[in-house]
């Protein structure tokens, strides 16, 4: 649907973009996700946007974290596999750790970069450093945006062509030196302006999200409800967006599908169990059925 210059994305329009899988297919078909997510009292940001990626379809998902918190995530992960990244007992990432992480992507076609990193500097140091090495699609998120919005100008020195911006209001005014209330008073113009500007998608996450191009379109969606204000419900979507890049789909309808199928999921949760219980798991554990219903 088409109507004051912007696409709305409903459950027809995501229909229209769902990729149907082929007999023949493997997991290899299906992409290889790699998330460098997690810190000291942040395990689960990580572990949802792993769990996210696999629920949407990912063929295989790494997590990239603190070598010293592994542990707990090789208890709190099963689908999705660890990579330890040295951290000399930290319990962050670090720009020590950037070799390592580059060696990490062999085999992978997309990396998601964020969720709960930490704002330590050292930390925002290695974003920057990755966004500046990273030639496969990347989606940022959470403290990756947070490391980008120190030096908003790296977005011109990355090596990925195709580079996915999902930040909540408060990440978008951290990003532009906005205030929330003027990127709320202009959600749309604001996306598509950054958008543009520094060539990258831009979802702009919160009550009827934004989704907007490098190259000027824009799409307002149409799924999701209040029920998902809640910790966690974030680092879902961005494991849905990179695993939906990770399995072939053109970025653009990647983010426009990732965020309806999130808000959408949200609903069917909803109306089983109403909208103030609704937590980040439960929209992951729905994600097979709102695929399903779409397909
Ligand atoms: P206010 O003040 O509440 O009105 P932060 P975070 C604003 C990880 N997590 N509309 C909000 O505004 C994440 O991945 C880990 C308007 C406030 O100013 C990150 O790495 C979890 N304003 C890290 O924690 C579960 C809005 O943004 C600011 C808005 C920090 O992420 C939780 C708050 O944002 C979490 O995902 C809206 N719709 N939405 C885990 N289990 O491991 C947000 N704001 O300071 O960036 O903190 O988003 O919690
Ligand atoms: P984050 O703040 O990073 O955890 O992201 C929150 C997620 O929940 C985003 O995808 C938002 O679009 C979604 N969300 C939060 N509040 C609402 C709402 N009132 N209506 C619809 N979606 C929401
Ligand atoms: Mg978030």
């Amino acid at each position: 649907q088409r109507a004051h210059g912007y696409e709305f994305v409903d459950a027809g329009s995501a229909t229209a973009l769902l990729m149907p899988r082929l007999p023949v297919s493997h997991k290899g078909s299906f992409g290889h996700v790699l998330i460098v997510a997690g810190s000291t009292g942040h395990t689960g940001a990580a572990v949802l946007a792993g769990a996210s990626a696999v629920r949407s379809g990912a063929g295989l998902v790494t997590l990239a974290v603190p070598s010293s918190l592994n542990q707990i995530f090789e208890i709190k992960t099963t689908e999705a596999m660890t990579l330890p990244i040295e951290d000399a007992g930290r319990g962050y990432l670090r720009r020590e750790s950037l070799a390592h992480i580059l060696a990490g992507l062999a085999g992978k076609n997309v990396v998601a970069l964020g969720p709960g990193l930490s704002r330590q500097p050292e930390t925002a140091l290695l974003v920057q450093a990755l966004l500046t090495a990273v030639s496969l699609p990347l989606v940022v998120d959470a403290d990756g945006l947070n490391a980008i919005s120190e030096n908003v100008s790296v977005l011109g020195k990355r090596a990925a062509s195709v580079v996915v911006l999902t930040p909540h209001p408060g990440e978008m005014a951290r990003l532009t030196g906005l205030s929330i209330a003027e990127i709320e008073a202009d959600r749309i113009g604001v996306s598509t302006k950054f958008a543009q500007l520094h060539k990258v998608y831009l979802i702009l996450k919160g009550a009827r999200t934004i989704i907007a191009s490098p190259d000027g379109e824009v799409a307002i969606n149409g799924s999701g409800n209040p029920g998902m204000a809640s910790g966690g419900m974030g680092d879902v979507l961005t494991g849905i967006v990179a695993s939906l890049i990770g399995q072939g789909y053109p970025p653009f309808n990647a983010c426009r599908l990732a965020v309806f199928i999130h808000g959408y999921a949200a609903d069917l949760v909803a109306q089983e169990k109403g909208e103030v219980g609704l937590i980040a798991s439960d929209v992951v554990a729905k994600l097979p059925v709102a695929l399903q219903r779409l397909l």
